[in-house]
């Protein structure tokens, strides 16, 4: 540690390593230390997300995907990544408290799926950013985007697939917001680890996403904000 507060760049590559082998051992205790140092430290707890904790989850889904490993341990990375997100979503949120909102998101993950991590890491990122959102959770039908939509006089919906069985749920909703009215008011925004680009356009999506901070950039332009 320096003495302004800040790691300096060896600590923080350190830092991040571990918290990455913590995910991937699904080391609970670790991450939570692991988590709960960074935040002491004054780490970017973006960085720390997408770096430390996000790279260890791609990692686990890399081996799963190979026959590496299997779902136990698939769900033990994933419940310690979790419990390391919640501390630092908490943090991130505090420090979104108290701006005036830049426009009201409604966001959720779609129908038949339950993966929500990512989701959850876009919707603190965006309220950290100024942005009014409402989280839906997971398995999201398109009937309840449509409801929320409407109830909370959404700016921008954004729809989350990890899985390719649930990205047409995303083109499902757009049609649905269509036949309700709605599809001229409410911009759409897409993401998931197997959303592309093409695909947001082959659905008629406003938006797509790599991850947290660009979509951050992505909502601010959709509202016509300078990014
Ligand atoms: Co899951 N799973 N899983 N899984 N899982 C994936 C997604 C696979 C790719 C793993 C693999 O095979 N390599 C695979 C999907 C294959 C496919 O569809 N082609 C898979 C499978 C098959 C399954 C099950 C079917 C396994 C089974 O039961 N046999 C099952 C699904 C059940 C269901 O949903 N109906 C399942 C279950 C699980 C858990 C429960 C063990 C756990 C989820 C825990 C949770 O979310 N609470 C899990 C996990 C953790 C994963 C991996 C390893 C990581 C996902 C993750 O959290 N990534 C994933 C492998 C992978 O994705 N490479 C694997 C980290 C976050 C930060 O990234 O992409 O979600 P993200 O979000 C980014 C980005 O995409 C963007 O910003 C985020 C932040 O940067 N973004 C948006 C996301 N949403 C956005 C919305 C917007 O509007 C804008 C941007």
């Amino acid at each position: 540690m320096k003495g302004n507060g800040k790691m300096d760049k060896e600590n923080e590559a350190r830092l991040l390593d571990d918290l990455r082998q913590a995910v991937i051992m699904g080391d609970i205790h670790k991450t939570e230390k692991l988590a709960t140092d960074s935040i002491k430290e004054g780490t970017d707890l973006l960085l720390v997300l997408e770096e430390g904790l996000g790279k260890g989850i791609e990692t686990v889904g890399d081996l799963f995907g190979k026959g590496e490993i299997f779902l136990p341990e698939l769900m033990g990375a994933a419940y310690a990544m979790e419990v390391g997100t919640t501390i630092l979503v908490d943090e991130l949120k505090k420090k979104g408290i108290k701006r005036k909102s830049l426009g009201v998101i409604v966001i959720g993950t779609a129908a038949g799926d339950i993966h929500d991590i990512g989701k959850t890491i876009v919707a603190t990122l965006l309220t950290a950013n100024g942005f009014e959102v409402y989280d839906l959770g997971t398995d999201v039908s398109r009937e309840i985007f449509v409801e929320k939509v409407r109830e909370y006089n959404a700016d921008i919906v954004g729809i989350s697939s990890l899985l390719t069985t649930t990205m047409p749920a995303q083109e499902e909703v757009i049609t649905a917001l269509s036949k309700a009215n709605l599809r001229a008011h409410v911009k759409v925004m897409v993401g998931g680890a197997p959303v592309t680009l093409e695909w947001a356009e082959q659905i008629g999506a406003d938006a797509y996403a790599v991850n947290a901070a660009e979509a951050v950039i992505k909502a601010r332009e959709l509202m016509g904000f300078e990014t």
